[in-house]
């Protein structure tokens, strides 16, 4: 079992549950103009509506404190409180949107009155349309504007608000906003502009960190969100420990962005990639380059400036590669998948998780977890999602194993509460607890909501 204080929650971000995409002045965000072009997500669909959340969150709040989950971790849309993205004027006087703000404070204050931990994530990846316009991530403009951002939100909120985490997945921001186009802002770009953007996100988090601190009205705690491949050893000989450790951390030519590596040894050691050593120079673009440092884009005094104390680590984990000493294991005919054809890979939770905290030595927090299902409502009116239960049961059956050997995790969060708008993917892959009509914005918790709400109830006893 986990300890009673071991927090459980679940977790959402705004452009995917919100809706209300125009509404009290909030202004036009990249992911706003993404989804309304034919032809980038599935069946054109969009979040312009999503899950009416913007006009429901009481309701949904009110199930989760139903269901007794205990924290809520949701993202602010930036577009809401700034519509263009600029804090501050040129005389440094700052303009925000009253209407959004509110609602915002609303959700927080709810949180509380329900007894419910808010967490606030304070980028899930929809940048102001206007900044976007000056460059976005590919600007370092961008990651100081971020950063006023941060602490007019910290200075804000910090009185009720003690976790802000700054980024969520910057590995997706870069590889599928950048890189393969697949997200907004749909750019399919060179490895250089890539790396530029994964640097300026590093920055960005780093910048928000430091002037965060400066103005909590108590001391907050911080941190972001990783993801990427994470291995785990075929058994429990040291050769195959050994071997799924250096795996999880290689950073893979052709999909360079998708590893913790990158980003986390940046902003939680003080440390750029080993341009050679990680295979990196055999980036198309990258051959001239000998050291990180060469870079166009890096500045002198930005590894101080990105790597800043923080809390914790978020984590977030969907699935992991078993690997052993002589390499990947291919996979087995007919093995388990979810219905966005990911591997289900229990094993991920108990060792990928260990070597996170062995590289970077932070308490975590799994900030996201879960799987698409083929929900239906059954004919008893009910949703009956045995893949769901059995997923979890397994996930949190190795997460415990790292938990027990001394990882200190300090929560878990479910992805997600309801279902919701999945990105390119549009409406169909369903991640929530609950289901959603999106004809009627009726929600019904699956089986289980009813089997998350009965664990957590018995480890608080
Ligand atoms: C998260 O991204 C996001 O933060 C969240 O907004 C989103 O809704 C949620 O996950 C579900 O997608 O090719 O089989 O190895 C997670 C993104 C998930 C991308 C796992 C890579 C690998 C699947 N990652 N995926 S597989």
């Amino acid at each position: 079992m986990f300890d009673k204080n071991f927090l459980w929650g679940t977790a959402s971000s705004s452009y995917q549950i919100e809706g209300a995409f125009t509404e009290d002045g909030k202004g036009v965000s990249i992911w706003d103009t993404f989804s309304n072009k034919p032809g980038n997500i599935a069946h054109n669909e969009n979040g312009n509506e999503a899950c009416d959340h913007y006009h429901r969150y009481r309701e949904d709040i009110a199930l989760m404190k139903s269901l007794s989950i205990q924290a809520y971790r949701f993202s602010i849309s930036w577009t809401r409180i700034f519509p263009d993205g600029i804090v501050k004027d040129s005389d440094g006087n700052v303009h925000f949107n009253q209407a959004g703000l509110d609602f915002y404070d609303n959700i927080v204050n709810c949180c509380l009155e329900n007894g419910i931990e808010p967490f606030i994530t304070l980028y899930h990846w929809d940048l102001p349309q206007a900044l976007e316009d000056n460059g976005g991530w590919l600007n370092r403009q961008t990651a100081y504007i971020f950063a006023d951002y941060a602490e007019f939100i910290c200075e804000h909120f910090s009185d009720r608000v003690v976790n802000i985490a700054t980024i969520n997945e910057p590995q997706i921001i870069s590889g599928l906003g950048y890189m393969n186009g697949l997200h907004a802002p749909g750019k399919k770009l060179d490895c250089i502009s890539v790396l530029s953007v994964i640097h300026h996100l590093a920055l960005a988090h780093g910048l928000a960190v430091t002037r965060m601190r400066a103005v909590a009205k108590q001391p907050i705690k911080t941190g972001f969100s990783s993801t990427g491949d994470l291995c785990f050893p075929a058994s429990e000989c040291d050769e195959d420990i050994d071997a799924a450790r250096a795996e999880s951390f290689k950073i893979v030519t052709g999909n360079m962005t998708f590893n913790h590596t990158i980003f986390c040894d940046m902003t939680c050691l003080g440390r750029y990639p080993d341009i050679v050593g990680t295979g990196l120079h055999l980036e198309k673009g990258l051959e001239k380059i000998g050291h990180y440092k060469e870079l166009p884009f890096v500045k002198d005094g930005d590894s101080e400036l990105m790597h800043q104390p923080i809390d914790f680590l978020g984590i977030n984990v969907y699935n992991g590669h078993e690997v052993s000493v002589t390499g990947h294991i291919k996979k087995k005919p007919g093995s388990p998948r979810t219905a966005l054809g990911w591997p289900v890979t229990p094993g991920v939770m108990n060792y990928g998780i260990r070597y996170m905290y062995e590289r970077y030595n932070l308490p975590i927090y799994i900030f996201e977890d879960g799987l698409a299902c083929n929900d239906i409502i059954s004919l008893d009116g009910k949703v009956h999602d045995s893949n769901r239960i059995d997923f979890l049961t397994r996930y949190l059956t190795d997460l415990e194993k790292a938990y027990k050997a001394g990882v200190p995790i300090l929560g878990y969060f479910h992805w997600s509460f309801t279902d919701n708008f999945e990105w390119h993917s549009g409406y169909d892959p369903r991640f929530g607890l609950v289901f959603v009509d999106y004809e009627t914005q009726q929600r019904i918790p699956k089986d289980s909501a009813y089997w998350y709400s009965d664990l957590i109830r018995q480890s608080c006893n």
